[in-house]
């Protein structure tokens, strides 16, 4: 079984997970009521489902390893953005933070000589991985287009197509 440090590690990470949940359904919310913003509302909304899969996942790995996950409490996420490139730099920074708390995770893995939970973070920190290089995708993408609406339209029109080959995808 995982040693306490470990098991509070990992429930700290469940709370990350959901926050992120909560954090891009929020954004998706505000750009539901955006003008035009289908294709980036069903990508926000999406993105919370895949950030809610992630919690699961160390719920199931806390509980059947013989720790108790805790289902946390959440506070307020951000819920207006000031633009569409606003919102995607929240996005960014948050994937940022996210990846050094695998990282962390992982270093603690290897410190208590869990191995098991060392290959059972891989999964997160390939994620990790395609998730950043997705939000610098959109964030290049929208300093390029700057206030041009007609490559917002396109933006708009084609982020759901943006390739995501993370193992979220087919987890
Ligand atoms: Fe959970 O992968 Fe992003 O935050």
């Amino acid at each position: 079984m995982p040693s306490k440090t470990m098991i509070d590690a990992l429930n700290r990470q469940v709370l990350m997970e959901a926050q992120s949940s909560q954090a891009y359904l929020a954004m998706g919310s505000w750009a539901e009521i955006q003008p035009g913003l289908k294709g980036v509302t069903q990508f926000f909304f999406q993105h919370s489902e895949e950030e809610r899969m992630h919690m699961l996942k160390l719920i199931h790995y806390i509980n059947e390893r013989g720790g108790v996950a805790i289902v946390p409490a959440l506070k307020q996420p951000q819920l207006t953005f000031d633009s569409l490139k606003k919102a995607f730099e929240t996005l960014l920074e948050h994937e940022l933070k996210v990846s050094e708390s695998i990282n962390s995770l992982v270093e603690i893995a290897l410190n208590e000589k869990d191995y098991a939970t060392h290959n059972f973070l891989q999964w997160y920190v390939m994620e990790q991985m395609e998730e950043e290089r997705l939000a610098r995708e959109c964030n290049d993408k929208l300093e390029l287009i700057g206030d041009d609406k007609s490559g917002l339209y396109l933006f708009d029109r084609d982020i759901m197509t943006l390739d995501k080959q993370a193992p979220g995808k087919s987890a």
